[in-house]
């Protein structure tokens, strides 16, 4: 896998569903930061995204075409709107985050500077390292994702801290080039643990994340425990399986 040698630019990834001010805000606190670094925003919407959200995604196309998409996914949930967002991103680097204010979008400069100092890394927002936090999280999901760092930091052999948070930026050759296979949100997850097999370096920089204050997440407490899954499915597969090519 070739990877980039140099930041050039970025590809933002905002999947939307029920978003609308927490969209712009999300595009506003990035435009005042880092609006040269960002090569294009692409807004992923489905059937379920609702008609005032489309709204607001096409008049972004409207004012900018060449630096605003939107793309209509194909394949099912979160997993499914990045998977094929990953292939039409033209940055050098991508930005994997959310449209609802999870993803605080004023870490967004700090992830390009560290990219632009470690372009062959993937930069990772964690919560647990000391200057990031959850606020209002639910306590019971706090103590299982506690438990869950812990377990597979161990078995994976490394000192991140989280490893699910889907808020990173990656070099665009490694996600182009890696074969996913999760279409929920274990997604997150995956995006990690495959590379980390790779051998891709991997830098965490601390977050906030502040629960949603607009609209719903479309993940439910149950389905949380399908991450083992993936979680231990790729620890131990050969990772030659993981590169596109080697199918
Ligand atoms: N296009 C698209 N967007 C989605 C889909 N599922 C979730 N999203 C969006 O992706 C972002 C993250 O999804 P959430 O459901 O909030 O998930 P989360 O924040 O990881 O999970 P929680 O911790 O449960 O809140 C949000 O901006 C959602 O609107 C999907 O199937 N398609
Ligand atoms: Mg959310």
């Amino acid at each position: 896998m070739k990877i980039a040698t140099k930041f050039e630019s970025v590809t933002v990834l905002l999947p939307v569903i029920n978003e609308t001010l927490s969209l712009k805000k999300t595009i506003e606190i990035i435009e005042e930061s880092s609006s040269v670094a960002v090569k294009e925003y692409v807004m992923i919407v489905c059937q379920k995204t609702t008609k005032e959200s489309l709204e607001i995604c096409r008049s972004y196309v409207v004012c900018d075409p060449r630096r605003y998409i939107i793309h209509h996914q194909k394949l099912p949930f979160l997993g499914g709107a990045i998977r094929e967002a990953f292939d039409l991103s033209q940055g050098s680097h991508v930005i994997m985050m959310a449209s609802d204010l999870e993803t605080n979008p004023e870490d967004v400069v700090h992830f390009i500077n560290h990219a632009k100092s470690n372009p062959h890394s993937i930069i990772t927002a964690s919560r647990w390292l000391k200057g990031g936090t959850f606020e209002g999280y639910n306590s019971l999901k706090w103590f299982f994702n506690f438990v869950f760092q812990k377990f597979f930091s161990l078995i994976y052999k490394t000192k991140l801290s989280d490893m699910t948070y889907g808020y990173r930026l990656f070099p665009t050759s490694v996600v182009q080039n890696i074969h996913w296979e999760e279409l929920r949100h274990p997604f997150l997850f995956e995006t990690l643990i495959k590379p980390l097999r790779l051998n891709i370096p991997v830098i965490e920089i601390p977050s906030v994340w502040k629960a949603r204050v607009e609209g719903e997440s479309q993940n439910t407490f149950f389905r949380n425990f399908l991450y083992f899954k993936i979680g231990l499915k790729v620890r131990f597969s050969p990772k030659a399986r993981f590169l596109k090519q080697s199918l």
